[in-house]
């Protein structure tokens, strides 16, 4: 009979999963991994988990078997059919009180769904939205989960131990009921490009308005990131403006200027719709995207119109702290909108939502992580 030693399992060994695994086991749980395509199982315990307390399942039976009680399943798989496929698989193998928790980027309506589906069975599902990417979920990702309130005691200590700390806080705390941790976790992700839209808005008005140099636009950034717009996406537009390619250029000329997207963005400005929120910087950073996208259009289009021409000849450190301030102020309506559509959502659904610690979740750890988002917690 098999050992029942894991504090955890996870399934998905991608880059995410096996990154909080070793995560998880830097912190001293014992994890039980698993993935669909079971041989990469034992490349993983051979290579990235070598000398490691993880330890392997060579199917979904072999996994349950190997878990402590309340049983701990988390899926880093790819969000919708995936998910879908091992929750199903999973039920039959779980028993009342144990909990699914779902780490991907589903929608919230499918772990709302889920939620639901679960009730009847007393096994506890969890839809928790993860953050920070590869680095993040191996050294400290902002975790937010949602669900069923009575599985939170559970997995809180695993949870709090592996996110990541600001002042020796966690950026992990329980969201709220259903889908309420993967709605915030979108509602993250459309800041997230509102964020970035503010930047390359600001950027542009550097390069195309001011003239200036790229090394001076990095030396601009390094300064705004030393005050109240400090925060990861200012730090790395920095790093990005000083990174020169193999033959000594600057790389940033040489990438094509349009951009992809993976959903979130998209679902949070359908949801703004559908709850009647005028969440606009986020809808509009996402029709930036739409428009970068189309890239024969525009350069047909600026044969015909030229763009700026213009000769700036004022006060260029004035201009500056102007655009430094245009670009806080953005970032401050930016927020507050997707709060609003927090508190709408939260309305709807009947949500507890806690604002000031979700805030606080997005201190650190996650790509929007900023110093300014501790202030809300505090007013
Ligand atoms: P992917 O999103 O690329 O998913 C890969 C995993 O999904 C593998 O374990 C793969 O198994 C499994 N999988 C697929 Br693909 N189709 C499947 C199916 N039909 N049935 C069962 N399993 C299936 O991995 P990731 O980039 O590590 O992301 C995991 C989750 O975390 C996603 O929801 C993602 O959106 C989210 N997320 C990613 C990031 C990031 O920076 N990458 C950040 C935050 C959140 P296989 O090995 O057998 O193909």
């Amino acid at each position: 009979m098999a050992e029942s030693k894991a504090d955890i399992a996870l399934i998905g060994l991608a880059v995410m999963g096996q990154n909080l695994i070793l995560n998880m086991d830097s912190h001293g749980f014992v994890v039980c991994a698993f993935n669909r395509t079971v041989s990469k199982v034992n490349e993983f315990l051979a290579n990235e988990a070598k000398g490691t307390k993880i330890i392997g399942a060579k199917s979904l039976e072999d996994m349950v078997a190997k878990l402590k009680k309340p049983r701990k399943v988390m899926l880093l798989v790819k969000a919708g059919f995936a998910v879908d496929e091992f929750v199903k698989k999973l039920v039959p193998l779980l028993e009342k009180g144990d909990i699914i928790i779902d780490g991907g980027n589903s929608q919230y309506t499918d772990t709302q769904r889920w939620c639901k589906e679960l009730e009847p069975t007393g096994i506890y599902y969890i839809g928790m939205g993860v953050s920070g990417g590869e680095d993040g979920a191996r050294y400290g990702p902002s975790l937010m989960p949602g669900g069923h309130p009575a599985a939170w005691p559970h997995v809180k200590p695993i949870f709090q131990a592996i996110c990541a700390k600001v002042n020796n806080e966690p950026c992990c705390d329980w969201v709220g009921e259903d889908g309420a941790g993967h709605f915030v976790k979108m509602v993250h992700n459309g800041i997230e490009y509102g964020d970035m839209q503010l930047i390359c808005e600001a950027y542009h008005i550097m390069k195309d308005v001011l003239g200036m140099q790229q090394e001076d636009m990095a030396q601009v950034f390094d300064e705004w990131n030393k005050g109240e717009l400090d925060s990861f996406l200012i730090e790395i537009t920095r790093d990005i403006l000083n990174f020169k390619d193999a033959d000594g250029k600057y790389l940033l000329p040489k990438i094509r200027d349009a951009a992809g997207q993976k959903g979130t963005g998209k679902w949070t400005g359908i949801s703004a719709l559908e709850y009647g929120v005028p969440v606009t910087l986020i809808g509009e950073a996402v029709f930036a995207r739409c428009l970068s996208a189309l890239k024969e259009e525009r350069v047909k289009a600026c044969k015909v119109l030229p763009g700026c021409t213009y000769n700036f000849t004022g006060d260029e450190k004035e201009f500056l702290e102007h655009l430094r301030k245009a670009l806080y102020a953005s970032k401050v309506i930016s927020y507050a909108q997707g709060f609003m559509l927090l508190r709408e959502a939260a309305k709807v659904n009947k949500w507890n939502l806690n604002y000031g610690s979700i805030a606080l979740m997005w201190r650190g750890g996650c790509i929007i992580r900023s110093v300014f988002l501790g202030n809300i917690k505090v007013k």
